[in-house]
């Protein structure tokens, strides 16, 4: 069988957004559900870009110019991975990238994926500084608080919020800390005292899942 995102593919070299938003749609509305193109095209597609970039066949310019398609991309996709919002939710949970750090994409599918799950899910964005996911979290009256980090710098931010929260009798009784993100890994993220790791969006619901049975 010929691979579906070929066109896509080729889509991707150009500089027309409407094109790939158009793209997009074809191929859901062919039957290829936004969950796969997330995970069997856009990962790799990007994953491919960022090791081009680590070993300096690309530069900046073209990593944001990619971002930026794939965002296109991303915005088509993520309303047909909209929740049913009739259902209860299972828990609140307050996401969103650590201060610092600005990538996005992944903590945007991780978002809509928990959305679909079941979960109210409050986005307080990027570059967020360390009180403000516990303010978030007090004022949603969340029960998991999800920490998204894509840059080894920003890993002592990653600290700084699980620090803030099991320091305070209050917080660590109220909030399940769950984190991910390219370079965290599950032995890091257990060994700085968060609760839970996720690997990929799937994941992140299954372990978010796992946090409200506990
Ligand atoms: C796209 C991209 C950008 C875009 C981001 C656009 C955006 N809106 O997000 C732009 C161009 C802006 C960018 C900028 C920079 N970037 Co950049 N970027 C990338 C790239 C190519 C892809 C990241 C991505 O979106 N991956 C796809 C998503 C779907 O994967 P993901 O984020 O990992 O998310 C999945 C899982 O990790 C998990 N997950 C994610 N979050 C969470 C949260 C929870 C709670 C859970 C459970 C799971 C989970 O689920 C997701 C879905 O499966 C990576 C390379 C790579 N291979 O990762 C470099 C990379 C992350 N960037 C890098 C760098 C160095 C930078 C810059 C510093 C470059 C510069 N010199 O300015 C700046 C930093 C800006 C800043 N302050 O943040 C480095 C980081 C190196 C490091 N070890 O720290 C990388 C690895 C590239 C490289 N090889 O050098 N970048």
């Amino acid at each position: 069988m010929s691979n579906p995102f070929n066109d896509l593919q080729q889509i991707m070299l150009q500089d027309d957004e409407q094109a790939i938003a158009k793209e997009a749609v074809k191929l859901v509305e062919s039957g290829v559900s936004p969950d796969v193109i997330f995970h069997d095209f856009v990962i790799p597609y990007l994953q491919d870009v960022g090791d081009k970039f680590g070993r300096m066949e690309i530069f900046l310019p073209e990593l944001i110019h990619t971002a930026d398609k794939v965002k296109a991309l991303q915005e088509t996709l993520l309303p047909y991975l909209e929740a049913d919002k009739t259902r209860e939710a299972a828990a609140t949970v307050v996401i969103g990238t650590v201060d610092g750090d600005l990538h996005d994409l992944g903590k945007n599918i991780v978002a809509a994926m928990l959305e679909v799950g079941g979960f109210e899910v409050h986005d307080v964005g990027v570059n967020v500084p360390t009180k403000q996911f516990i303010a978030a979290a007090k004022e949603k009256n969340a029960n998991i608080i999800a920490l998204s980090c894509l840059l080894t710098t920003s890993f002592a931010y990653v600290e700084d919020v699980v620090r803030m929260v099991k320091d305070d009798a209050d917080s660590a009784e109220r909030f399940k800390i769950i984190v991910g993100g390219g370079p965290v890994t599950k032995e890091w993220a257990l060994g700085i005292g968060a609760d839970a790791y996720g690997d990929n969006a799937s994941d992140a619901v299954t372990e978010c899942k796992n946090l409200i049975a506990m």
